[in-house]
């Protein structure tokens, strides 16, 4: 299906690091008709306020990019909040799609949604084929949820309801908050923030060995796009780069980039997760689909990102005064 410029488009949670990259991608591509809103202007954990932005904005088409989301720490000590707080967005999203007519509605997932062990490239069907990893268990149940949501409308309803699995994810508006961050947007802050205050070494969680595949935002809103226009399938489709490295590569890659020459000391009693998350995107290369952005130029358009955003500039302040290395 080829979608109309002048479509309506809502964007949930089109201030994130995904959503805001999928609004600049459709005004790139020249969709003019986009619908986006704050968290203070909707809550979109409350049925009511979400039905009646639908009854009232009558999207046509719906991105349903809005989740908690964090890295392994935050996974596995808020696993309450993450649970909820996903399983709310995105039934109330889907639920009004559906009593709303939204003519089509892209759904987005995780690679976490894989059992830990499941073997690598990781296959759409490994899906429930075996143990989740315990720290983000409760995230990837919610996924699961919002996958099995997609499917039953469109059994029942007949509603055209696709879902897209993203490997893990980085690019501008990232979150840097060491606490809650994933690994590669806190790699760069530590490893400024070690540069800057002339410190010798930066402490880096686990072991070093757990490998990744990392996927620019920008990619992945190319390929959102390229599905909403294309693909109209049942079953979920993985979105991935194509190769993965270590931890320990990707913290060396983080050196060159930001110019840190200090040591890396891994700290082993923080826990590695998923030993590895390969996907097998062979599904979506196929339809023509590639990612564009190397590994290498994506960290550096993201370093710069952050050293012109908020967390670079309150660094800056802090280190006015003595610094603080984690
Ligand atoms: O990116 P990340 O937090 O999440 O961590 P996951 C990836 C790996 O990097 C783990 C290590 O082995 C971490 O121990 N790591 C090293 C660090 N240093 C750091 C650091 O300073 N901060 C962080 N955060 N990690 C997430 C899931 O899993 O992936 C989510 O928890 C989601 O649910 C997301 O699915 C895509 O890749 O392990």
């Amino acid at each position: 299906m080829k979608i109309d410029k002048s479509a309506r488009i809502f964007v949930a949670g089109h201030r994130g690091m995904v959503g805001s990259a999928i609004w600049r991608e459709l005004q790139r591509q020249g969709y003019a008709h986009l619908i986006g809103k704050s968290r203070s202007e909707l809550d979109l954990c409350d049925t009511v306020s979400v039905q009646e932005f639908f009854e009232k904005e009558r999207p046509q088409f719906v991105f349903v990019a809005a989740a908690k989301v964090g890295g392994i720490r935050a996974n596995d000590t808020q696993p309450a909040n993450f649970l909820h707080e996903n399983l709310q967005i995105q039934s109330n999203v889907i639920h009004s799609a559906h009593l709303f007519g939204v003519t089509k509605l892209l759904f987005l997932g995780s690679s976490c949604i894989y059992p830990k062990l499941a073997p690598q490239p990781m296959k759409e069907e490994y899906l429930l084929s075996g143990p989740l990893e315990p720290t983000n268990q409760w995230y990837a149940v919610a996924k699961i949820a919002g996958i099995k949501l997609c499917e039953a409308y469109r059994r029942q309803h007949g509603c055209n309801f696709i879902s897209v699995m993203p490997t893990n994810l980085y690019g501008p508006k990232d979150n840097y908050d060491l606490e809650t961050s994933h690994v590669l947007p806190a790699l760069i802050r530590k490893l400024h923030e070690a540069k800057t205050a002339d410190s010798s070494k930066v402490i880096c969680w686990g072991s070093g060995t757990p490998r990744r595949e990392l996927l620019y935002a920008d990619d992945l809103a190319r390929a959102c796009l390229f599905l909403l226009n294309e693909y109209d399938e049942e079953r979920f489709i993985n979105v991935g780069f194509g190769s993965d490295l270590t931890i320990r590569e990707l913290a060396e890659i983080v050196q060159r980039v930001v110019g840190f020459c200090g040591e890396l000391v891994w700290d082993v009693s923080k826990p590695d997760g998923s030993p590895r998350k390969l996907m097998d995107s062979s599904r979506i290369f196929a339809l023509g689909w590639r990612p564009e952005v190397d590994l290498e130029a994506g960290i550096r358009l993201a370093y710069q990102d952050f050293l012109n955003g908020p967390w670079a500039r309150e660094n800056k302040q802090k280190i006015q005064k003595p610094a603080q290395m984690a």
